[in-house]
């Protein structure tokens, strides 16, 4: 890549407006969508460093950019020059949670990460960086690279959402940057996120330490987390867990449903149904 000029003006496409990154938002109080403690938790699970516990009616399974953009060829994965075939490992165990999970009337949210057709969200150093054989917005087999409506933007047909389950359009690699995540879960009163998806050591990480700041505690299914970098996917999930679980907790999938069969079993469908509360959003 050649050589930049720190002081030159920012390159810019042709058909972009020049990039506007959200206001500022106002003060930020102590805790903005800090989690009320509820009742104890209910069910625990078999996890890194320690148990996890939780319950059905405080816990979401968050499912981060399984969109063909990052896991079919020809889309910004691959343009990135990432073996695709790395990701799609997860589908199938996911697809099984992501079941599990809507049986037990989990509350389930998608993420996508993505931008404006005309870029206007786009800030322009994530545009220019790493020197892509093809750009942000730029055509592909599925519509225009990670651009909102495009084919190649959507989740997978094997994890598609259904109606009730929030879907989070994001900019950036978090779940919480200039999205309505936090007062989503703030809502629902969601205090613990099961989070899954891809990649683990860019969106998964980023989301996860950003609600790790917010105080939600996050299990990270580490089956059901993929990354292009075998080292990565590694050490990625060490990281979570380290340190008596500086961001949070790591679990196979296996464990987690293990916990979750028996809460199904004790949970009375119908006295407090997840789905009542779960009206359809498409945020962004
Ligand atoms: N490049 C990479 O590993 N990931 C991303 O760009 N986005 C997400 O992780 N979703």
């Amino acid at each position: 890549m050649p050589e930049t000029d720190p002081t030159a003006p920012e390159p810019s496409s042709p058909s972009a407006p020049a990039f506007s990154s959200p206001p500022p938002s106002a003060p930020v109080p102590s805790s903005p969508s800090a989690p009320v403690p509820s009742s104890a938790p209910s069910a625990s699970v078999a996890a890194a460093p320690y148990p996890f516990e939780f319950s059905l009616d405080d816990t979401a399974l968050v499912i981060i950019d399984m969109q063909r953009d990052f896991v079919e060829p020809g889309g910004f994965g691959e343009s990135l020059g990432n073996d695709v075939d790395q990701l799609r490992t997860v589908i199938p165990v996911l697809a099984e949670v992501l079941e599990k999970c809507r049986s037990a009337g989990l509350l389930v949210i998608h993420t996508r990460e993505g931008h404006l057709p005309d870029l206007s969200d786009c800030p322009p150093s994530k545009l220019a960086r790493g020197n892509p054989s093809q750009r942000i917005g730029d055509p592909s087999p599925n519509g225009r690279i990670l651009i909102r409506g495009e084919k190649g933007h959507d989740i997978v047909p094997e994890l598609y959402p259904i109606d009730g389950e929030p879907v989070i359009d994001k900019p950036g690699k978090g779940a919480f940057y200039a999205t309505d995540f936090g007062s989503i879960l703030a809502e629902r009163g969601i205090r613990r996120l099961v989070v899954t998806g891809v990649t683990t050591e860019v969106c998964v990480h980023t989301t996860v330490r950003e609600a790790n700041d917010r105080g939600f505690e996050c299990l990270v299914l580490s089956d059901c987390v993929g990354s292009y970098f075998p080292e990565f996917q590694r050490v990625g999930l060490e990281m979570i867990a380290a340190q008596g679980g500086i961001f949070g907790w790591t679990a196979p999938a296996s464990a987690f449903l293990s916990a979750l069969a028996g809460q199904a079993h004790t949970h009375v469908p119908g006295q407090q149904p997840l789905t009542a509360l779960a009206d359809p959003v498409r945020a962004g």
